[in-house]
């Protein structure tokens, strides 16, 4: 270490004779040198005696922040789970859940972070110049998949054993698992949207090897599934996008030819994919009616591709852990599993299944991250006192809370419908509410999540930036999740195409149902602000959709992503209030409703106030972002 000026000096005289220098024996010495080794010996002394120096920094390092069992560390889920669940599927599922947080925190914990270390490579070549497209994947990767199986991740929710509460048993330890299982969890979503799709399909005779193995608790027999939706010409654009040619062959299979432009978990043992049918000319029916959905495997007995090459992996951002691959199909067996040009709204059921693992996915980012957040202020000295004695760093890290719960909350209830749906108890409603709550959770817990870590990261200060904490990880894995599965707008466009399919239905089943669970929270006087707050925020968006009934459609499509916010925010703070509304409540679940109804509940109708989402904002809009652009020409 070098002495700064004003480090010198000062401190000497004190401990001088506490710090002799390093014994001087052995040290030959010229006249010359002899005043250089004078001076070194007194920087050398200098540095010891420096208030900072050797033995005092190692009372300095930071605590590294731990978590433990995040099952019983997480208040809102266990109160959630008390207040849903039957008493006896409670008692299994708690069990169940404690036991899992456990096996997370030894020993799936650990695996995860070796997956991060050892990201998949792609083999193409052997040692002899064979071609073999291996992708290679570490052994905590394919641990993962094994425990997957042995925890029921995709079985749980097939299996049915609590019934319709199979589903939000099944997500709650998704919701757990996600955050440690080293990119697993994007497998996982894909694999149970195509157990799903076949589930839906009637499980047909074809099919059922597939099913059983995709919903398998055997390790040795479990397979995941990828979802090859994106194409070079457009992911969002799946219609136009894709080009992928099906060649029905002899036997009634198909052959698939195309170039599939990212495949998430490339080293997947089964697909779903689009692709259209070659007609006896060869032609093919472009746009959305030309697609139809193929089942396909990747590889055969023998583990030889399918007719697949890989061309490359991709290089991303985050989910490094994860192989995303570019594949060349080069006549891959498939079978159809659609009716011809049914192939977008089948491949639908799959959409929502991993729409779903999208908002856990979220979640749980979020709900690691305050995690870890809280624990380090609660062992972080700054300024005299611990940052969670610090009000201004307490406020920040709740607020952050309250979206988690909110977001929590949206996540619960819609696996709890989805359980009514797949086990027949649903009520039309409640179909409606679901497929308009998936898209609008997917597209605001992806951006939630994406705010909330950043947030999160900032409250380790410095720390939080260094990559050997753990942190950016999740950051950079959480980012992708308002792009995985649609984009916010995309998704926003879906939220309109529910209103348009149901002929305004949804809009009609959202307001009832937030107004109900409204009523029942009336009794509670601590949540009169909230619940007052929420039917202002409700006629509001009344108003809204009155006005902009009157409007064109480039209206709606300008208001999709704000109108889509305000439902999440009303939906969300409904379930807040009716969760604080219940009799084993806390005062912590009062606030979170009270704090979360103060935010701008209904952002649409305020937009509209503004702008009016006229069709010359959207003029302006073209102006604004391409001014000054020298391919653009002139200005507005
Ligand atoms: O990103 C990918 C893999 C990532 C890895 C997985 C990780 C999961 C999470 C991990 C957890 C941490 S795969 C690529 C993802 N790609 C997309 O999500 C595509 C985004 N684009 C869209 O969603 C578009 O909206 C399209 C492709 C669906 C639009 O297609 P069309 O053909 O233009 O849409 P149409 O014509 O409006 O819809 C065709 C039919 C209609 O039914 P019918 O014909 O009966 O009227 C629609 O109602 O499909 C129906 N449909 C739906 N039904 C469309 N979307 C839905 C839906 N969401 N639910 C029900």
């Amino acid at each position: 270490a070098t002495c700064k000026p004003w480090q010198s000096g000062r401190f000497l005289p004190r401990v001088w004779e506490r710090c002799q220098p390093p014994s001087r024996k052995g040290i030959n010495t010229t006249a010359g040198q002899g005043q250089q080794v004078g001076a070194q010996e007194k920087q050398v002394l200098e540095d010891l005696e420096m208030p900072l120096a050797r033995k005092e920094t190692e009372t300095l390092f930071q605590e590294q922040p731990q978590t433990g069992n995040q099952y019983l560390e997480d208040a809102l889920l266990r109160s959630y789970l008390k207040t849903h669940l039957p008493p006896k599927v409670l008692e299994e599922v708690n069990q169940d859940l404690e036991r899992f947080g456990n096996r997370l925190l030894t020993k799936i914990k650990p695996l995860g972070w070796e997956c991060e270390l050892n990201p998949p490579v792609f083999r193409q070549y052997d040692a002899w110049g064979r071609r073999v497209d291996h992708i290679v994947t570490c052994s905590a990767w394919r641990r993962m998949k094994e425990i997957a199986a042995e925890e029921g991740l995709i079985a749980e929710a097939y299996e049915r054993r609590y019934s319709n509460w199979s589903r939000l048993h099944q997500a709650v330890k998704l919701y757990l698992f996600s955050s440690s299982s080293g990119g697993f969890n994007c497998p996982l979503a894909m694999t149970d949207g195509a157990a799903k799709v076949i589930e839906s399909l009637g499980i047909p005779g074809s099919l059922k090897n597939a099913f059983d193995h995709l919903t398998s608790r055997d390790p040795k027999k479990f397979w995941t599934s990828g979802q090859w939706m994106t194409e070079r010409r457009g992911g969002s654009d799946v219609a136009n996008g894709t080009e992928t040619v099906a060649r029905k062959q002899p036997d009634g299979t198909y052959r698939l030819y195309g170039f599939k432009w990212f495949t998430s978990a490339a080293d997947s043992d089964v697909t779903l994919t689009l692709a259209r049918i070659a007609d006896a000319e060869g032609q093919v029916k472009q746009g959305s009616s030309g697609l139809s959905l193929f089942f396909l495997k990747v590889r055969d007995e023998e583990g030889k591709l399918n007719s697949i090459q890989v061309q490359r992996l991709k290089d991303k951002l985050g989910t490094r852990q994860m192989a995303t691959a570019e594949l060349w199909l080069d006549g891959a067996k498939a079978e159809l599993i659609s009716a011809e040009g049914r192939g977008v709204a089948s491949i639908s059921n799959m959409l929502n299944i991993t729409r779903i693992h999208n908002v856990i996915g979220a979640v749980a980012s979020m709900r690691r991250m305050i995690s870890l957040s809280r624990e380090y202020a609660r062992r972080r000295v700054a300024f005299g006192k611990l940052l969670k004695d610090h009000p201004l760093h307490m406020q920040t890290i709740a607020r952050m809370e309250v979206q988690t719960r909110g977001a929590f909350l949206l996540l619960m209830e819609i696996v709890r419908l989805l359980g009514l749906v797949e086990t027949n108890v649903a009520s039309e409603q409640d179909q409606l509410l679901l497929r308009l709550l998936i898209p609008v959770a997917k597209l605001y817990t992806g951006k939630q999540a994406s705010a909330v870590v950043v947030e999160a990261m900032e409250s380790f200060g410095g720390q939080g930036y260094m990559e050997d904490t753990g942190l950016p990880v999740i950051v950079r894995d959480t980012l992708v999740l308002s792009i995985w599965e649609g984009t916010t707008n995309i998704l926003s466009l879906d939220v309109l195409r529910s209103l348009t399919k149901s002929q305004g239905q949804v809009m009609a089943v959202f307001f009832s149902t937030v107004q109900k669970k409204l009523e029942l929270a009336s009794s509670t006087a601590k949540l009169e602000p909230a619940v007052k707050q929420m039917r202002d925020a409700i006629s509001s968006l009344a108003q809204f959709m009155q006005a902009a009934g009157s409007k064109g459609a480039v209206t709606m499509e300008l208001a999709a992503r704000d109108f889509s916010y305000t439902l999440a925010r009303i939906y969300a703070g409904a379930l807040l209030i009716e969760h604080a509304a219940q009799p084993n409540a806390s005062s912590t679940d009062i606030s979170a409703a009270r704090r979360w109804c103060k935010q701008e509940l209904c952002p649409v109708a305020t937009e509209l106030e503004n702008s009016g989402y006229e069709a010359e904002e959207a003029l302006v809009d073209g102006a604004l972002v391409y001014e000054g652009c020298p391919a653009c020409g002139s200005r507005l």
